[in-house]
């Protein structure tokens, strides 16, 4: 059975809820799995006020049994603390009694506003941002919870780290993955690196006093993943592919890398392509990374390694130009309020979207209605890769 979930659910309304088919029966799982990622989604410097209202936890109301899935649809709900404050802004039914709340007509450039507002006939743009907000990724994350546990009982794990926040980059690297995901766990920027990780406090501060905001690049891994996920014989089941779009679903992503990615444009093929080696302790390996871990949309056995660039949040404290939708008007954007930097935070739905994303392929190549069921596949298969 396929691993699938919608969700649904406003930025100021009462609740996001998910609906997950798909998950197999036998899976231990309670809801401080998928608190802790939420609570890690919430935090990083450069969040704005929403983060000191809200304290996300999921509730699950269907699907599991004392501590254990069964097989049915999963049902998540995450109440939005500042419902409280919206109640009437937002109310399902009547208008409330007295003024109704002023209509938002002054689009914000870069955001879903004016688009939106076209395409669905809405003159109050609160009708699009409600449902445009990052918001929405708290649900994405709790769902990916549930496709992380799945994925840790056959040794699958995600880290991810940030890599440049408003041109502040990184310097190499050259320690263990484990060693990148606990400094990036302790980092408020999520960044591995200590020097470049003042310098994005920085940069962000900067930023927040000239009411500006900042985008910035995050990468996320995933390590043991064993060759074979995804597959070359169709585009649609490519998991590159899969993956891109995957990371350009997630709010203010324009664009997304795989292993060294745009740099493999400029370098010719003897210094891109990962050389084969053998031994029987170790079976085929590389001797780098550079395909991140696929090649011909098929996991390879290295580790799976995708960037993502995230736009800087296109709610201005000092507003761009725009149009008022009513009077066509000069005006400026409409100011809502929002976060000065969301890539750290970003970093975390972007491990969402990986788990999301192999959890998929992983059930398509070892599917089976129990975690039982797809132990005994998986094993089959490792057995079998032995002979290689
Ligand atoms: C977000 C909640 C939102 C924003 C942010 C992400 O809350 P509010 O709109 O109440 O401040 O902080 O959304 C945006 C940046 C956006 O453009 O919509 C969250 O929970 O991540």
């Amino acid at each position: 059975m396929a691993f699938h979930f919608l969700t649904a659910g406003e930025s100021h309304g009462e609740a996001l809820t998910a609906v997950i088919d798909g998950v197999p029966a036998g899976l231990g799982l309670t809801e401080e799995h998928l608190n802790e990622d939420l609570a890690r989604r919430q935090r990083g410097y450069g969040r704005g006020g929403r983060m000191k209202i809200e304290q996300d936890r999921a509730h699950i109301s269907s699907g599991v049994r004392w501590g254990v899935t069964l097989g049915s649809p999963i049902t998540l709900t995450i109440q939005n603390q500042d419902w409280e404050n919206w109640k009437q802004t937002m109310a399902v039914g009547e208008p409330p009694a007295g003024a109704p709340a002023k209509a938002v007509t002054r689009p914000r450039p870069g955001h879903a506003d004016l688009a939106g507002a076209m395409k669905y006939g809405h003159r109050d743009i609160r009708n699009v941002l409600e449902r445009s907000s990052a918001r929405e990724t708290t649900a994405r994350v709790a769902v990916a919870g549930v496709a992380k546990r799945l994925l840790g009982e056959f040794g699958i794990t995600i880290l991810s780290h940030v890599t440049e926040i408003g041109g502040v980059r990184i310097g190499p690297l050259e320690v263990p993955w484990d060693e990148v995901r606990s400094r990036a766990e302790a980092s408020e920027v999520r960044c591995a690196d200590t020097k470049a990780e003042r310098a994005m406090i920085e940069a962000i501060d900067r930023a927040k006093e000239a009411g500006d905001t900042l985008g910035g690049v995050f990468e996320v891994v995933a390590l043991g993943c064993p060759v074979g996920l995804g597959s070359y014989v169709q585009w649609d089941r490519k998991l590159d592919g899969r993956l891109a779009r995957a990371f350009c679903s997630i709010h203010a992503i324009k664009g997304a890398e795989i292993g060294m990615g745009f740099e493999a444009a400029r370098r010719p093929g003897s210094q891109v392509h990962d050389e084969i080696l053998f031994d029987s302790a170790s079976g085929f390996h590389r001797r780098s990374n550079s395909a991140g871990g696929l090649e011909g949309g098929v996991t390879n056995g290295q580790p799976v390694v995708v960037r993502a660039a995230m736009k800087p949040i296109s709610t201005l404290r000092k507003p761009l130009r725009s149009v008022d939708m009513e009077t066509k008007e000069t005006v400026e954007a409409v100011v809502e309020r929002s976060d000065v930097c969301a890539v750290p935070a970003a970093g975390v739905v972007g491990e969402a979207m990986m788990a999301l994303a192999l959890v998929e392929a992983f059930l398509e190549k070892f599917a089976g209605d129990s975690v039982d069921e797809i132990r005994r596949n998986y094993q089959g298969y490792l057995d079998y890769l032995k002979s290689w």
